[in-house]
């Protein structure tokens, strides 16, 4: 049997279908979802929440004349379906496929990128603003949910919406939940506007007719009608009150379940609205679009509705792998995977907090996908989830280390981008003992350039007073971990997401010695010197053992392995220097093994430019060592998304072949031009 989905090239063909035609498009829609995303995963619930709204959406408004801008973007897909890409939807976030988030070079409907939260009524009051300029005509709408706006930027462009334009359409989707549960004050707020007591007691007045009447099927179908009526009733009533006409209530000044935040910020509040009620979204989307003032929209909407397993776990199903679709379990890693480094920086955090009560533990948002969620249960007072809030996470935490605390803060490494002045300016320069912990600092392959971690090494190493590590495994890391809280300054690790080396942890951390690199593996004891057998063709001959250097930082230890191998394989000698520090980075071992180097090489998961090899060619040129190097990290441009970091790996030349090559072409030139040169 056909369905309307299939007829829907192109959002115009979304204005032509009925309520009724709708509302089924919206359960072919939600089937889909559930469907196409099984085999490799995705933020499933919350788009499952958005599908009537979007619809609505493309329902009232025009795209890519009218402009959306979703917060984080994450929850696009059902927008993705409408806008012509529906044929290529399971491709998502697989390589060569449709982008897991907002993409201007995808689609003109979408007019912004993001992946980041917090940004959508930033950027929207811009194009509103542009347009005002302009003298063009067309909506914009900024899309956002209840933890976007626990972000300090979006109450940035709040408090300078209504001073700015007079026509800016913002609709908060309120499911309540961030990832896992949304916390702090603006939640419970939320919460109030939504449990307004009036709403309930008209639904109970509701209930109580119902239960007198007999319990058949068609009472059921009522009742649920009628509740589906009800909230629009209470929502358009709501809609039509003034502020001043509301009544007082508990806190004197209409505080509660009114709209005060956004009312004293200039923009009009509509709600709470049912954001499942496709008639009554319609309408209020209508009134939205003729109105001349500011307004936020607050929906209410259920996070993985129409998915059973979704809805028992919204928090699993926000962004998840592969799942079976019939019991909603995730497919599980195969047998002998190693345990992830997120779960075991929980129970390290754990441990470790067990025997020093000046510890706390802060994450923004991300308790699971951290693993800082072990703390929230074994301690809950020594752990903070301070919303989708970085900057202040880490001020917080520089507070809390002014006054004798030693704070662990994990955040992913693309979202310390946020806190690099606090970093700079709360932290470090007031030397601060703040332990950063960066997860997911190299590639999220599936999520693409918003989430690599691929530039904390650049940004993070020039600032002062910072102790900066990166565990080449599991045993390493922690006793990384256990040796940044017996320091008095602030300490960053970095590490990747995902499985682990495999290796065994000590039973007691060791307390490493601060800026002293691991010697992995020597120089071969008789080793032969390198001789250029065939200078008159201008081409280096490999005709006795070169010695060349390995440096792999951090996860990059089992590519520096394999490199080694290949090279000895081929009659190089090697030796192997497990950097530990990027700052302070060990000059004595490193200089010692590269005075007696023909190549050095190093690897990274960070951006070449001002990485761990610079930092490596900066110290040896201080040294007037001219020892060649080749770094091995990412180019200086964004990588894509993948379905797996292999293939970016491959593609960007991350490899010990790719290694091997360019030291080929080193050893191809002249000896006296290779001696300077950085490749
Ligand atoms: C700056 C930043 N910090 C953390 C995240 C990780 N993150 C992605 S989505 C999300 C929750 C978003 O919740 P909400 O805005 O309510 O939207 P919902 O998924 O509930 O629709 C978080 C914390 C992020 N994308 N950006």
């Amino acid at each position: 049997m056909s369905r309307y989905l299939d007829m829907i090239d192109d959002p115009s063909h979304v204005k032509k279908l009925t309520i009724a035609q709708l509302q089924e498009l919206a359960g072919e829609i939600r089937h889909e979802l559930i469907t196409k995303l099984a085999p490799q995963g995705g933020h499933l619930a919350s788009n499952l929440g958005v599908v009537e709204l979007t619809i609505a959406l493309h329902y009232v408004f025009s795209t890519p004349v009218d402009k959306f801008i979703w917060d984080v973007s994450h929850q696009t897909y059902v927008h993705k379906l409408l806008t012509g890409r529906k044929n290529r939807f399971a491709t998502i976030r697989t390589t060569g496929g449709l982008s897991g988030f907002a993409c201007p070079a995808e689609s003109p409907h979408d007019c912004f990128g993001s992946g980041h939260a917090g940004t959508a009524l930033s950027a929207a009051l811009g194009f509103a603003a542009a347009r005002d300029k302009l003298g063009t005509n067309e909506n914009v709408i900024a899309i956002f949910g209840d933890a976007a706006l626990t972000n300090g930027i979006s109450f940035e462009a709040l408090n300078n919406i209504a001073t700015t334009t007079k026509r800016f359409i913002g609709i908060l989707n309120d499911n309540a939940y961030s990832i896992d549960r949304n916390v702090g004050a603006i939640a419970r707020y939320l919460n109030k506007l939504i449990t307004h007591p009036s709403f309930n007691r008209l639904q109970r007045d509701l209930e109580r007719l119902l239960k007198r009447m007999p319990k058949s099927e068609i009472t059921l179908k009522l009742r649920h009608k009628a509740e589906e009526a009800l909230k629009g009733v209470v929502s358009q009533a709501s809609l039509k009150q003034a502020p001043e006409e509301r009544e007082d209530e508990f806190d004197g000044r209409a505080g509660y379940g009114s709209s005060l935040i956004f009312e004293e910020m200039g923009l009009r509040y509509l709600g709470p609205i049912d954001g499942h009620n496709l008639p009554l979204l319609i309408d209020t989307f209508e009134f939205a679009k003729s109105c001349d003032q500011p307004i936020v929209l607050h929906l209410v909407t259920q996070k993985g509705k129409g998915y059973d397993a979704a809805i028992q776990s919204p928090e699993k199903f926000h962004g998840i792998g592969p799942y079976d679709i019939k019991t909603g379990d995730a497919i599980k890693p195969a047998p002998g995977t190693p345990p992830t480094y997120q779960e075991i920086f929980g129970e390290t955090v754990v441990r470790l907090c067990e025997r020093d009560t000046k510890l706390v533990g802060i994450t923004a948002a991300m308790p699971s996908g951290t693993g800082l969620k072990a703390l929230a249960k074994r301690f809950p007072d020594k752990y903070y989830d301070v919303g989708i809030a970085e900057e202040h996470a880490v001020i917080f935490a520089a507070g809390m280390a002014a006054r004798g605390f030693h704070p662990i803060v994990a955040i992913y490494s693309t979202f310390t981008q946020r806190a690099y002045d606090c970093i700079i300016h709360d932290v470090a320069l007031q030397k601060l003992p703040v332990i950063l912990c960066m997860d997911r600092a190299g590639l999220s392959a599936s999520d693409g350039p918003t989430h690599h971690g691929l530039f904390d090494v650049s940004f993070l190493r020039c600032v002062p007073n910072l102790i900066f590590m990166a565990p080449k495994d599991e045993d390493e890391f922690v006793d990384m971990l256990f040796t940044a809280t017996q320091q008095s300054l602030p300490v960053c690790i970095r590490y990747p997401r995902g499985p682990a080396e495999g290796v065994k942890i000590k039973d007691k951390p060791e307390l490493l010695q601060i800026g002293k690199a691991e010697v992995i593996k020597s120089w071969t004891p008789t080793t032969r010197r390198f001789q250029t057998s065939d200078s008159a063709n201008n081409v280096g001959v490999v005709s006795d053992s070169l010695k060349v250097l390995l440096i792999p930082l951090g996860n990059m230890m089992s590519l520096g392995r394999k490199t080694a191998k290949l090279l000895e394989e081929q009659g190089y000698d090697t030796a192997i220097i497990n950097p530990r520090f990027i700052k302070p980075l060990d000059a004595a071992t490193i200089t010692y093994y590269a005075q007696s180097a023909d190549a050095i090489i190093t690897f990274e998961d960070n951006v070449i430019t001002g990485g761990f090899g610079s930092a490596v060619m900066e110290l040896l040129s201080e040294q007037k060592i001219f020892t060649p190097l080749i770094r091995i990290g990412w180019p200086d441009q964004f990588i894509e998304h993948a379905d797996s970091n292999e293939y970016l790996r491959q593609k960007y030349g991350i490899t010990p072949e790719v290694a091997f090559e360019k030291l080929k072409d080193l050893f191809a030139q002249p000896e006296s031009k290779h001696k300077f040169q950085v490749v």
